[in-house]
């Protein structure tokens, strides 16, 4: 069986980007791969956090992970701090990635050019965390969404780096980008992502956002005066975005189907179908959510993965250390 590993870096609420661009693919990929879903807390502290505010995040992210269908019975579900592994390959890794690679990670560019100050050490380091991440588990696919297929890429590379410098220690991983729904924009400003730092809070909806909140967020979304709702990213960036969030959360329907289907219709009953999905799919999402709060099944879901994550990782990290000379022969 193909394995398959990814994680999510919860510094705020998970939002619907977040589902569709990732977490629904972890859960439909889980019966075909050996599938590894972690919750990459040691990324989240490369920002400055709330330490009570973190804390909920983390366990609101591993509910949303079983309430979205996550199964700990066909997937490991682990957090990255209870497999040591990953902070010490992650340095490792570090003392193998070149500055000049780091420079050109669009993600701390993006924050540079913004002009954030005091920037931290560990943000700017963050690649190479997350490729040993991925390589200690040996996985043939990645599956994230369009803003890190570029660290998924350097992985690839310091994977190739390492296994010419000291022999065959890791698989060269595959990113997996879904064609619709990678890139979920704004509903305020379709030409930025979808995003848990979005300031103003009306582009983006949260899982856990009250019902009523979400179809305000949809209804209100910005779209164009073509009045044609018609797949076109470029010149009609806000309606087509509605469409890929249509689509998505209704097992990938054609854009041909929706446009057939609104083809001389106002934009208002547009969004009403777009509303109705997105307040389906949160309505199922949340009373899991709650059930799952209420059954610990957390705690159980996490130590169950640990331990394989634990196995999987410690051995990994063995080979390495020896195949660099790291350790002394007694
Ligand atoms: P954010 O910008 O919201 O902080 P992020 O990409 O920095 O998000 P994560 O929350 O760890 O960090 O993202 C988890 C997964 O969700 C990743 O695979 C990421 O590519 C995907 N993702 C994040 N935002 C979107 C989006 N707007 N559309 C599609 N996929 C997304
Ligand atoms: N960097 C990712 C989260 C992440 C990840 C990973 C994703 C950390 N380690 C390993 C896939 C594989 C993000 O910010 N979304």
């Amino acid at each position: 069986m193909k394995r398959m590993l990814s994680g999510i870096k919860p510094t705020g609420q998970l939002h619907l980007g977040n589902y569709i661009g990732a977490l629904r693919h972890f859960v439909e990929y889980q019966d075909e791969y050996e599938m590894f879903a972690f919750i990459a807390n040691l990324h989240c502290i490369t920002v400055p956090q709330d330490p009570k505010e973190l804390s909920d995040n983390l366990r609101d992210c591993v509910a949303l992970y079983l309430a979205c269908g996550l199964d700990p019975d066909r997937a490991n579900i682990f957090l990255q701090t209870d497999v040591r592994a990953h902070a010490q390959l992650g340095y490792i890794m570090c003392c193998h990635t070149y500055m000049g690679e780091l420079n050109r990670m669009t993600q701390f560019k993006d924050k540079m050019a913004h002009g954030e100050k005091n920037l931290s050490g560990g943000l700017y380091t963050y690649p190479s965390l997350m490729a040993a991440d991925i390589l200690l588990y040996d996985p043939d696919y990645v599956p994230v969404g369009e803003d890190q297929k570029q660290h998924v890429e350097l992985t690839r590379d310091l994977a190739i780096r390492m296994n010419n410098r000291y022999g065959e220690l890791f698989k060269v991983p595959e990113p997996l980008v879904a064609k619709v729904g990678a890139r979920i924009m704004s509903l305020s400003d379709p030409s930025k992502k979808m995003s848990k730092s979005d300031e103003t809070n009306k582009g983006c909806i949260y899982l856990l956002d009250d019902l009523k909140k979400a179809r305000k967020k949809v209804m209100s979304a910005v779209t164009d005066n073509y009045a044609n709702v018609h797949f076109d990213p470029e010149n009609q960036p806000g309606i087509s975005n509605l469409m890929q969030i249509l689509s998505s959360l209704s097992e990938d329907r054609p854009m041909g189907d929706i446009e057939q289907e609104f083809a001389g219709k106002g934009y208002g009953e547009f969004k009403r179908s777009v509303a109705d999905a997105v307040c389906a799919k949160l309505e199922e999402i949340q009373a899991k959510y709650k059930q799952v709060l209420e059954s610990g099944a957390i705690n159980d879901a996490l130590s169950r993965g640990a331990a394989k994550a634990n196995e999987y990782a410690d051995a990994k990290l063995a080979k390495v250390q020896s195949a660099i000379g790291m350790e002394i022969i007694r």
